[in-house]
């Protein structure tokens, strides 16, 4: 860090970007959000880190009044997934056009893809899974020339998940009780000969010492 911040001061080094980074409201896990923050900030990412439990109404706020490029949201229990949700709502009501990207052990494309992207069209949602893909991701988020290439890579991926999702789900409907009763299993071991085996009794290979 003294040597990034030396750096920085001397004005040589010019950021690639302002990422607002947040561990959201009910949760308090932030190890994993400091390793994302370090790894970015150590690429040149001005990093503004508003720490844990924060809720969706700071994050947006805060990513208004100091202008960033991307939100970064962090998230270890369950019920930060749904918080995620919400974040990602509110910006689309508050049609906040930047790019969101979703970490923490609990997040994962899937949910991303099924529940956060659905609805979000101002900018891309990403799923990152480790903080050392952040740096790749954010570039290329903030990229003009690849930006639109990589979006739509994403988009395809999220688009096959949303399917795959769909078909396991009609797969996996329930049927009504009185469906399965019709489609029980029926059995008749009344007329059931079980197989004479080749040679009754035990045999030496068998026997196990
Ligand atoms: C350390 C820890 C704690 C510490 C947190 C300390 C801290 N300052 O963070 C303490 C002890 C406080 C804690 C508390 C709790 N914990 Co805890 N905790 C853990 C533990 C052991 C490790 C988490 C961790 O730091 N992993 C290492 C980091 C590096 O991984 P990571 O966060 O996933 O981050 C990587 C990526 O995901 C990604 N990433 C992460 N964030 C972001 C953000 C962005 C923008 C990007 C791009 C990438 C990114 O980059 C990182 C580096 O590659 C896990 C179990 C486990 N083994 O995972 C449980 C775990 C997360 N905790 C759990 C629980 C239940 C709790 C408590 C509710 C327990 C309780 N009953 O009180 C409380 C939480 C209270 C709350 N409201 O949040 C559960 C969550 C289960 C669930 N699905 O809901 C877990 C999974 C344990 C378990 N198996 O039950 N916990």
């Amino acid at each position: 860090m003294p040597y990034i911040e030396a750096e920085q001061k001397g004005g040589e080094v010019r950021s690639n970007g302002k990422i607002l980074l947040a561990t959201v409201k009910g949760d308090v896990h932030d190890i994993g959000k400091n390793i994302v923050g370090v790894v970015l900030q150590c690429n040149n990412y001005e990093i503004i880190d508003l720490g844990v439990m924060v809720s969706g109404e700071e994050i947006l706020r805060t990513a208004r009044e100091e202008n960033v490029d991307i939100i970064g949201l962090s998230g270890l229990i369950t019920p930060s997934l749904d918080e995620m949700v919400s974040v990602a709502k509110e910006m689309q009501r508050q049609n906040i056009s930047l790019p969101l990207m979703i970490g923490g052990a609990t997040t994962s494309k899937a949910h991303t893809a099924v529940k956060i992207e659905p609805g979000f069209n101002l900018d891309q949602v990403v799923h990152v899974s480790n903080a050392s893909r952040a740096v790749n991701v954010a570039s290329s988020l903030l990229s003009e020339d690849n930006k639109s290439h990589y979006i739509n890579e994403i988009q395809e991926e999220y688009q096959a998940i949303r399917e795959r999702f769909t078909e396991r789900q009609k797969l996996g409907r329930r049927v009504s009780l009185q469906q399965a009763r019709v489609n029980k299993l029926t059995t008749d071991w009344d007329t059931y000969t079980p197989p004479t085996p080749a040679n009754p009794g035990f045999t030496a290979s068998e026997i196990l010492i």
